[in-house]
């Protein structure tokens, strides 16, 4: 890009308004996923005749209502050598994206309050470590050295008993990480096109063949599904069934303050979790709402349950403000594992039930879906994430490792 009046630079990608009439490729969904997947389509295999398609604003979904936490301490040795590629393309990807996305390793402490938490911890900790992840189960004392500010009594409700300590946990600033796979697509000629919404999906004879917008028809064979919350909506268009339930998931911040809550901080008991962001504010959420609801508005009662348990915490946090509050749409599977991969449709390939735990994956999701699209064949990483487990009984059980209480 030059910086003559003819051609000015853009900022981050080019505004890109007309669809071409078609494209190798079309991706649905203009959050982390569909821009990691457009960047390692053109990065990895030289696919850039593509297209992303963003109903809203690149990052407006569940990529920019996540509260950043990044780890690979899951229960399943599939979940854990997943989780961990990610996390070990995280580590470099400020570098590879050349922006800053405050990538930061903090540490993450998931709270035992009872004997039975502790067992899933010891569990998660053993399988971690076979497969070379650093975790392990630390005591009450080696917690209070690592947050001095903790009560370990939680106000005399449910005193700590230990936790799982996990080494690599990082937080990040969401919204930078697709506006980073979105510039660097960008660059390699991948349109973006934002306030551009797929109203259905052209199908024949088995395939796919090309997709209705809000901007007009597009020709392609190839579609990715990356659309999170959403996920219900496109599936409906072709007929494909999914065990998908879209749930609401709340989060806060407090006001800012001077850095202090250097770990990250989970309370599976509690249902709260809580860091503190490089901006200073605490980042804090709790459990799913209870019930389906297709809606991003946010609740007193969330906030207030919340900041109790919080309190029960960090009592000395009782007079701060909580600023901002917030909903996304998380789209939950039986099993807490994703759905990535081909589905019974000829070039139709999903990605989905990210529900509580999809920021983390963002990266290595794009990598194995470029690759799945690229090859039309799922890499070894996300079989076990296929969508037809759950005809042939063979679960993925991530719930136990889900952070947040369900
Ligand atoms: P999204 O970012 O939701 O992007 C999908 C996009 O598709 C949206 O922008 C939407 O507008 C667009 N779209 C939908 N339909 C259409 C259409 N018809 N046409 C065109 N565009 C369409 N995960 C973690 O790993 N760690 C966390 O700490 C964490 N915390 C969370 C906290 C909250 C409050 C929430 C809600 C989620 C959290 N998650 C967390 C989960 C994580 O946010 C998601 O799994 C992840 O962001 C999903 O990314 P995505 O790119 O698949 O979806
Ligand atoms: O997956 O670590 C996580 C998480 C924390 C809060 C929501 N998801």
């Amino acid at each position: 890009y030059g910086l003559s009046s003819e051609h000015p630079a853009p900022r981050f990608f080019r505004d890109c308004t007309e669809p071409k009439k078609s494209y190798d490729a079309v991706i649905i969904g203009g959050g982390g996923h569909g821009l990691a997947a457009a960047y390692y389509l053109a990065k990895d295999y030289g696919i850039t005749n593509v297209a992303v398609l963003e109903k809203g604003y690149i990052g407006g979904g569940n990529t920019g209502r996540n509260t950043t936490i990044v780890r690979s301490n899951y229960l399943t040795p599939e979940g854990v050598n997943f989780y961990d590629a990610s996390v070990k393309i995280y580590e470099d990807l400020s570098e590879e994206l050349d922006l800053n996305l405050f990538y930061s390793t903090r540490g993450h402490f998931t709270l035992a309050h009872t004997e039975s938490a502790m067992r899933t911890m010891r569990w998660r900790a053993e399988v971690n470590k076979h497969v070379g992840v650093e975790s392990y189960v630390v005591g009450p004392e080696e917690i209070s050295k690592a947050c001095p500010q903790l009560d370990i009594s939680c106000s005399g409700q449910a005193p700590i008993l230990g936790a799982l300590y996990h080494a690599p946990g990082s937080v990040a600033r969401h919204d930078a990480v697709a506006w980073g796979y979105a510039k660097e697509a960008d660059r390699m000629g991948v349109e973006i096109f934002q306030m551009t919404e797929v109203t259905g999906i052209d199908t024949k004879g088995g395939k796919v063949v090309g997709v209705n917008t809000s901007k007009g028809y597009i020709s392609t064979n190839r579609v990715l599904s990356a659309v999170a919350g959403f996920t219900p909506r496109i599936t409906e268009m072709v007929d494909l069934q999914t065990p998908i339930v879209i749930h609401p998931l709340q989060a806060c911040v407090s006001e800012p303050m001077k850095p202090w809550l250097d770990t990250i901080l989970v309370s599976g008991s509690l249902h709260v979790y809580v860091s503190q962001s490089s901006r200073g504010e605490l980042v804090m959420g709790s459990s799913l709402d209870p019930y389906e609801f297709h809606s991003t508005r946010s609740s007193l009662d969330f906030v207030e349950g919340l900041t109790t348990h919080i309190t029960d915490m960090f009592p000395f946090l009782s007079n701060v403000k909580v600023v901002r509050q917030w909903g996304g749409m998380a789209d939950i599977t039986p099993d807490f594992a994703p759905i990535m991969g081909k589905t019974p449709l000829e070039g139709f390939y999903l990605d989905a039930g990210w529900g509580t735990w999809g920021f983390k994956a963002t990266p290595i999701s794009g990598k194995t879906m470029a690759e799945t699209i690229a090859k039309d064949m799922a890499p070894d990483l996300i079989k076990s994430f296929r969508l037809s487990r759950f005809e042939d009984y063979e679960l993925t059980g991530e719930k136990g490792a889900a952070s947040v209480g369900h």
